[in-house]
């Protein structure tokens, strides 16, 4: 038998049709699974769901905003009568604004919030319902560097993915029982249009983290897939409320000079 297996498994991504939730599909869909995707931008929704049927996937898309759960809820049911119970529930989408605290509109920090903490909880709460009946469920959160450590302008982040850290201790504590296993997956920084703006050549922060990484690079969406793979299939039936940084290092070490 090989642990790692999800043929037969269906996989519901949210923000799926690009950047780190379309690295971690991709992951999904080689080892077997059927992908569920979810997305705001209909276009963006056509050319993932064709990049995916292109790769022989057997993938699906829904367009509905996850902090909506009248639309969530509506949509969920839809996905269910459609294709049918999902076995596997990875909370990716998320937003971020980078704004100082001082100065920040209480607005965009609630919108953060509300994508990035909210909507997970929402899709969880769906997805557990059908999971508690089965008695089997995998559910992954995206959670961050942030779920850690803070940094200036990203207050309404780290508050959201240090949120979606205890979400995931709870919902884990809550529903283990069920065999259902919520664990979390933290990406260090990695190469995706939503770190474009502080990655280019010659903006000071991309040399910060090429240095603040023990590994010395960005990571690139496809180091995700490993981690994905493991927490969606047999192999983690056992590991409950972890959250596993994939981030070069980072978090072990408290950086070092940058002439080192
Ligand atoms: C930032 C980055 C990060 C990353 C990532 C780190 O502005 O600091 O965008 O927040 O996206 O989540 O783990
Ligand atoms: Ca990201």
């Amino acid at each position: 038998m090989n642990l790692f297996d999800l043929k037969g498994k269906r996989a519901l991504i949210t923000g799926g049709t690009h950047g780190l939730g379309m690295a971690m599909a991709e992951g999904l869909a080689n080892a077997g699974a059927e992908l569920i995707i979810t997305g705001t931008t209909p276009a963006k929704m056509e050319e993932a769901l064709n990049y995916y049927k292109g790769k022989g996937y057997t993938a699906s898309g829904y367009l509905f905003d996850v902090t909506n759960e009248l639309d969530a809820a509506k949509y969920f049911s839809i996905i269910t009568k459609e294709i049918g119970d999902i076995h596997i529930l990875v909370n990716n989408a998320g937003i971020i604004k980078r704004e100082l605290a001082v100065s920040m509109p209480v607005s965009d920090f609630r919108k953060v919030i509300d994508v990035d903490l909210v909507g997970p909880f929402i899709m969880s709460q769906l997805v557990a319902k059908q999971m508690i009946e089965r008695r089997e469920g995998k559910i992954i959160n995206i959670c961050s560097m942030m779920s850690e450590l803070g940094r200036n302008t990203v207050s309404a982040y780290a508050a959201a993915k240090g949120g979606l850290k205890m979400l995931t201790k709870n919902l884990a504590t809550e529903w283990a029982k069920y065999n259902i296993q919520v664990n979390g997956i933290g990406p260090g920084y990695f190469a995706t249009s939503q770190t474009e703006p502080i990655r280019v050549d010659g903006h000071p922060f991309n040399d910060f983290i090429i240095n603040r990484t023990p590994a010395a690079r960005w990571g690139n969406p496809d180091d995700l897939a490993g981690t994905v793979i493991f927490l969606a299939s047999k192999a983690s039936d056992f590991v409950n409320g972890q959250i596993i940084y994939v981030d070069g290092g980072i978090l072990a070490t408290i950086g070092k000079p940058s002439n080192e």
